[in-house]
Formats: C-alpha cells, structure tokens, sequence
C-alpha cells in the first residue's frame, strides 16, 4: 500500500462529503456467517424470504461481492433529525422513522459511494463495487471491522460521536489500503435499549434482534396481516421504528443528517393519519416518490395506519377509519376493524358495534370477518 494512495482515497472520500469513514480487510468476519444462518434457522428473520441461505453466504463474504477485493471502504451517512414542534390541537398523527423522513437515503449515499467506485476505476484502474443495504453484503460487522463503531446490544453499530444515528454504505475494491483496528468499546451494563424496546424483540441479553416481533420489520417489510398480539405495542409507529435508537445514550451529541435528506414538514415526520387512510395507489407514488416509505407499498402503509389509529385514534377518527372498512384491500379492511374495535373500547364511541355489524353484514373474505367479529365481541 502507498501512502499516496491512501491519501488520494481519502481524498475521494471527502470531496462526497463523507467524514464517517473507515477501512476493513475485504475477508469475512469471524462468526458472522454462523451467526446468520443461526437466525435464518431460528425463524428471527421473520418473512424476509429473499435473506435465504445463499443470500447469507455470500453476504458474509466480501470475496463473493467483489472477486479479488482487498479494502472495504466502509462509510456512515448520518440520520437524525429533530423531531418536529408538537401539534397537539390537530389531528391524530402516525410517526416516522428519522431515517425515512427526508429523501430515500439509499439513492443519497448510493450517488456518492458509485462516484468513489468510479474514481477508483479511472484513476487507479482498479475495480470498485458500492452498496448501500441490498448488498449482499452484512453492513455493521464489517464497520465494525473496519473500527467506524462498535455492535451494540440493540445489534446497532454505534460511533462515539453519533451513536446508533448513522446509516453505511460500502465500496468494495481491489485497491490495497490500510485498514482500521476494531474498537474496544462495548456497552458495558447498559441494556436501556432491551428495556426501551416494545415489544421484547431484543434478546434479553442484547446483540440478536427477533425481526418477527419488530416494528421495523413489521411496518416496513412484512406484506400480509401483523399478529393481533403485537398490534397494541406499536403505538403511533407507521413506518420503522426508533425506539431502541432513541434509547441509547451513546453520542448523545447526535450529528444531524444532511440537509437534503432532513425532513422538510411536520407531515414527513408525524404524517396525520386520516390523510394516509385517504391514499390511492396513485396519491401514494405521488407522495412517496423517491422516499424509503415506497418500500411499504400503499397497502402496507395504510394497513400501519389502522394500526397506530387503533392506538392512539379518537372518537373523530372512527369516521376515516369506517371508510377504510370498505377499503379495496382486504389488508386494509381487516386491520381497520380491529382499529375501530380498540378506539370504540377504548373512548367509548356511540355506534361503533354497529358500524363494524353494518360492514360484516356484506364482508366476504374470510379473514376480514373473522377481525370484524374479534372486534366486535373481543376476547
Ligand atoms: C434485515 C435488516 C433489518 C431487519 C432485521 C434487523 C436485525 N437486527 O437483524 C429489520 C427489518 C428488523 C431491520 C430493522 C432496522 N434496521 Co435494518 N437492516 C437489515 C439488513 C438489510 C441486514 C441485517 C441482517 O442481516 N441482520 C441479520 C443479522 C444476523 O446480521 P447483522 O445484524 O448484520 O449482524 C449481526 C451478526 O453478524 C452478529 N455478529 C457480528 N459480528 C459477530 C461476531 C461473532 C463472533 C458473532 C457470534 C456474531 C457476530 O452481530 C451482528 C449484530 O447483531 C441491513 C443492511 C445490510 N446489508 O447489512 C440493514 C441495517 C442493519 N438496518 C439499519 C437500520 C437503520 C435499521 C432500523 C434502525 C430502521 C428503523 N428505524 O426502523 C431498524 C433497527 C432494528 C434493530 N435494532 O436492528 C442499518 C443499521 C445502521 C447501524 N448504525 O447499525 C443497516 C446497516 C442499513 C444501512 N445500510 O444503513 N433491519
Ligand atoms: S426497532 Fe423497535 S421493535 Fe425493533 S428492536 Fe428496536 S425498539 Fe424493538
Ligand atoms: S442502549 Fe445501551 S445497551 Fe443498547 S445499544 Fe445503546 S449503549 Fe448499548
């Protein structure tokens, strides 16, 4: 490795204004592909079918990512963002995860590591490959490697400036540079996260995280029913979850994220959840376009929606929410009856059992029957 080159990388790097930088050996990390194919096989990774044995094997080697590799550039892009002033006289509000509140963060670093990989291409004649999250590549571990932070309990890779509030991206390339050294840090005692978490989906002891009882899997990547059991925990969460992040007291200083991906209103933040009840697969691409949310896809989206009005809804709120009983999507329907069923208990609303009565009278599918009559009688 020459210094020069070092130097130029570093360079490259700066210029896309990426200070969150660090470099691992391109060779798997001790452990991790066990510990990959032991969620695979203990269920933890819920539905994510495309996170199969093969996808496992070769995101844990950097070799099958980028044959001849020797350097993975790995960068943090950071994320938090302010939340909001309080709206607390309109109407009930869903909440966002801080990392999808701005502009698709996949499409902000991806512009910038692919021009680094391109550099690398031209200048040095070498071969470079970027990722940001689809890889297959396992992200923190080799962050971790590259000595940019420490994996902490909540499975997130923390820096010491900023916490767990930064996302990665990595350039693969056969260009030879120094790497980093592993940090010492651990979280010591702390398990806040553990305790913070709504749903225990951390393990007790902390470092797995059980996707099929995380908000996060569930509003983003799950596309059928959420279990009736988990509904109540999710609180006003509409698309991820922060909460095991909000918890952690590591950088506490919180770098904000770039200005072009910070959210721009309250909507982004705390969308009001009646007018993500009113969306059509049209005014969802229109309002999503370009932002993580469109992972969710409109169904997914409205059906989080229901979820958060069950909630923390009120009685106002079981008008939208009896349009959403006729809703196109069975999705939508059968997770509306079980919203109207939780505010009707909830704030006692005059006619909610027959609203839900009046909907089973002509409900055909039968699962969205089976929610209306759940709601309706309860336990
Ligand atoms: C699948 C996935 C999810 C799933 C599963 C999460 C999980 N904890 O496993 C779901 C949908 C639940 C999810 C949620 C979130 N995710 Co996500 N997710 C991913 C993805 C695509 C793969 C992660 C994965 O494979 N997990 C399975 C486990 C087995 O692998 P792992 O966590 O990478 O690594 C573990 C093991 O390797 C092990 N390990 C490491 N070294 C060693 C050594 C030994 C000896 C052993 C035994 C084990 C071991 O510990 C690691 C930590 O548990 C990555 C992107 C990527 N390509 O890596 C983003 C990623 C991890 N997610 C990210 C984010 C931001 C989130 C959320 C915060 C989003 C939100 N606000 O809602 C939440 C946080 C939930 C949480 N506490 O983890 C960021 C994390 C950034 C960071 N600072 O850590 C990533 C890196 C995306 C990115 N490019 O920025 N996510
Ligand atoms: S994202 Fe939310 S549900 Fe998932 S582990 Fe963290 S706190 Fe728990
Ligand atoms: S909350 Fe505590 S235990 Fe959890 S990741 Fe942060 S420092 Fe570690």
């Amino acid at each position: 490795m020459e210094t020069s080159t070092q130097a130029r990388a570093k360079e490259m790097v700066e210029r896309e204004g990426l200070s969150l930088v660090g470099v691992a050996p391109a060779r798997p990390v001790a452990g991790v592909r066990e510990a990959g194919m032991a969620a695979l096989r203990q269920g933890r990774l819920a539905g994510m079918a495309w996170m199969n044995e093969a996808w496992i094997e070769r995101a844990a080697d950097p070799q099958a990512f980028l044959p001849g590799a020797r350097s993975l550039i790995v960068a943090g892009l950071p994320c938090h963002s302010r939340d909001p002033e309080a709206d607390t006289a309109g109407p009930t509000r869903g909440r966002v995860a801080r990392y999808a509140r701005g502009r698709d963060y996949h499409r902000v670093f991806e512009k910038r590591l692919r021009r680094i990989a391109r550099t690398i291409r031209e200048e040095f004649g070498e071969a470079a490959r970027a990722t940001v999250d689809y890889g297959p590549l396992l992200e923190r571990p080799l962050a971790a490697a590259a000595g940019l932070g420490w994996i902490g309990k909540s499975t997130m890779l923390l820096m010491s400036g900023g916490g767990p509030w930064v996302l990665l991206g990595v350039v693969a390339t056969t260009l030879d540079l120094e790497p980093g050294r592993p940090l010492r840090k651990t979280c010591g005692n702390c398990t806040r996260c553990i305790a913070a978490c709504p749903t225990g989906a951390i393990a007790p002891d902390g470092h797995t995280v059980d996707a099929r009882l995380c908000i996060s899997y569930h509003t983003i990547e799950n596309r059928g029913v959420v279990p009736r059991e988990l509904r109540a925990k999710f609180k006003d969460w509409v698309f991820g979850c922060d909460d095991c992040l909000d918890s952690c007291p590591v950088g506490a200083s919180r770098w904000e994220s770039y200005p072009e991906f910070a959210p721009t209103t309250v909507d982004n933040a705390r969308p009001a959840l009646r007018d993500l009840l009113a969306l059509d697969e049209e005014g969802f691409a229109a309002r999503y376009r370009g932002r993580a949310i469109m992972r969710a896809k409109r169904d997914g989206l409205v059906r989080n929606a229901c979820i958060a009005f069950g909630n923390v809804g009120t009685a106002e709120d079981v008008t939208a929410l009896a349009g959403a009983l006729a809703d196109e999507s069975v999705l939508v329907r059968g997770h509306a009856a079980w919203a109207v069923g939780q505010i009707g208990r909830r704030v006692g609303v005059a006619g909610w059992r027959q609203t839900l009565e009046a909907r089973l009278a002509v409900e055909q599918d039968p699962w969205v029957r089976e929610e209306l009559r759940f709601a309706i009688e309860g336990e």
